[in-house]
């Protein structure tokens, strides 16, 4: 066991001891947490009991944290006066190394010796029971607000605590520390971590994670600062291809620090960039979830393509996130004006900026994009300055790079899988290898966010079923003929549509034959 030092808190660990409590609850049971707020309050009371509550200190470092307080249990005119603890907190990167069992063994040693009756606390159901707690309905114990749920329990010290029965309360500081905006007010003192409200929040066991690699089955889960190994649970192979994490995702999990963590449920996302497999057979790729911005990076050479950067926006409208256009290598361009204009003109949704991350050129204009908690996917084709982007956002050489071809200024695919990054800044950018062609299904709605201009001259024609061929009164050839409205874009926007459905048409038959194969051989496993 690692040398784990047990010890009372000075005034100087105060902050380190907070912030070790923030990480500890963070996004545990609702987005974010009160209790770094409630142990500064706590100190303040006339409840508390330093004299009890200790911290645990691990090379230097404090990993661990237990704080008692006055509590007690009333019936009818009887007060009996009692002890409760908490929080307890243990850094989540030393979770498994004994360190809240260490703390508990020591300060209720303590609270025996002062002759404390016992302990009645709220907490995990299935931990404190491994420590000789009881559920409060042995010892004739109530909660006056919540009844008796299995994480109201509690401990006796000495025999006194059989005379200890009616309703339940902790010191009125507990209640103080519910002001969200005091809370929020006193959390800015600490370095930012995202609030999150997830679908499968109240964690007890299991922890929450985000994936940031996926590799043919083997999975990595960014978990604060470290990197985690991971499997799927078994159950996760009778799932449609859609449910299996991607990265970008929010997943709880169970942590094994020795080997693989085992991946238990993917989050509900905000939003999931996806598009048709490249070898056009209707089965989808799932890249990327929960993207703020898109950053569709296109170098000023060969590489820029109207249409492509359409579809890029379609996919990226369609998957909840922002469309920014990147316009890299500004330095090798002559006319980067004529390529800006042009890109703004796809989509009123989509923002345009001109780039050289060799020479720092425009790179001030992104900095609005780099707040912390927020995700930067980047997409592209290989050779377009993704990865290098990356190293002169970060600052460091975190992403391999390399030359492009010389003979057709094509990349040479060195990224080869999606993989999260997380800036010091609190920002997570997601890198993904560049890809050859950018097919369109399952995305009519983000075609239609694209070139919602377009959807809304359709509705103004004279006809509801307007083909716009040889109708009067339609609103999309007066919009052509006065120059409101390209031809070119209006064709891409048709083309993009039909392309769409018919990919759409051959997902849907094959996810038919998926589903039928999938009953035929459930019921031959069965015989
Ligand atoms: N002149 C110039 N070259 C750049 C710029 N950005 C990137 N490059 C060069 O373009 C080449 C390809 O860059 P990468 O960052 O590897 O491209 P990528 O998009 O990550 O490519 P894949 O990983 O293959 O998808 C490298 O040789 C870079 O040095 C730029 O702003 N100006
Ligand atoms: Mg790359």
């Amino acid at each position: 066991m690692k040398n784990i030092i047990i010890r009372t808190e000075t005034k100087d660990d105060y902050f380190n001891t907070e912030h070790m409590v923030l990480r500890s609850f963070w996004n545990l049971h609702g987005p974010g947490c009160n209790e770094h707020y409630l142990v500064s309050r706590l100190r303040q009371s006339e409840d508390y009991l330093p004299e009890l509550s200790r911290v645990a200190e691990l090379d230097g470092r404090i990993v661990g944290a237990i704080f008692y307080s006055r509590a007690k249990v009333v019936d009818g005119e009887t007060e009996h006066e009692i002890l409760t603890f908490g929080p307890l907190a243990v850094e989540p990167t030393c979770f498994s190394m004994g360190i809240g069992a260490k703390l508990l063994a020591e300060t209720m040693a303590l609270a025996k010796d002062a002759g404390y009756k016992g302990i009645v606390i709220l907490g995990e159901k299935d931990y404190y029971p491994k420590h000789g707690f009881k559920t409060c309905d042995n010892f004739g114990i109530q909660h006056p607000e919540y009844g008796n749920t299995d994480s109201f329990m509690g401990c006796p010290l000495n025999e006194d605590f059989d005379k200890v029965k009616g309703y339940f309360y902790e010191a009125p500081v507990f209640e103080e520390c519910e002001d969200e905006e005091k809370v929020q007010a006193y959390t800015e003192k600490f370095p930012y971590y995202k609030p999150l409200t997830l679908s499968c929040q109240w964690l007890h066991e299991e922890r929450l994670g985000r994936i940031s690699q996926v590799q043919k089955n083997s999975y990595t889960i960014r978990f604060w600062e470290q990197e985690l190994p991971a499997k799927l649970k078994g159950s996760f192979y009778q799932e449609e291809a859609e449910s299996l994490p991607v990265v970008g995702d929010y997943v709880t999990f169970q942590h094994n620090t020795r080997g693989e963590s085992v991946i238990l449920s993917v989050c509900e996302r905000t939003g999931l960039l996806q598009r048709p497999d490249q070898a056009k057979t209707g089965v989808m790729q799932y890249m990327v979830a929960n993207v703020d911005y898109t950053f569709i990076v296109t170098s000023l050479n060969d590489d820029y393509s109207y249409n492509r950067i359409a579809r890029y926006a379609s996919i990226a409208l369609q998957g909840g996130s922002v469309p920014v256009v990147i316009l890299t290598k500004c330095d090798l361009c002559s006319n980067v004006g004529r390529y800006v204009r042009e890109a703004e003109s796809i989509s009123e949704k989509v923002r345009v900026h001109a780039i050289s991350a060799i020479y720092d050129i425009g790179m001030d204009e992104l900095k609005d994009y780099f707040e912390p908690g927020t995700t930067i996917c980047l997409m592209g084709s290989s050779g377009a300055g993704k990865s290098t982007l990356i190293n002169a956002i970060t600052g460091e050489e975190i992403m391999e790079t390399s030359e492009i071809r010389e003979s057709d200024s094509k990349g040479r695919h060195t990224t080869t899988h999606r993989q999260m990054i997380m800036t010091a800044g609190g920002v997570c950018i997601i890198d993904t290898p560049g890809m050859r062609e950018v097919g369109m299904a399952n995305v009519q709605e983000g075609i239609d966010d694209t070139f919602s201009d377009i959807v809304e001259l359709e509705r103004c024609c004279k006809f509801s079923d307007c083909r716009h061929e040889t109708e009067p009164g339609c609103a999309i050839k007066a919009a052509i003929a006065s120059g409101e409205l390209s031809r070119e874009r209006y064709e891409l926007y048709k083309n993009l549509g039909a392309e769409n459905t018919r990919n759409y048409a051959m997902k849907k038959e094959i996810s038919k034959w998926a589903k039928a194969y999938k009953k035929f051989k459930g019921k031959n496993d069965l015989e």
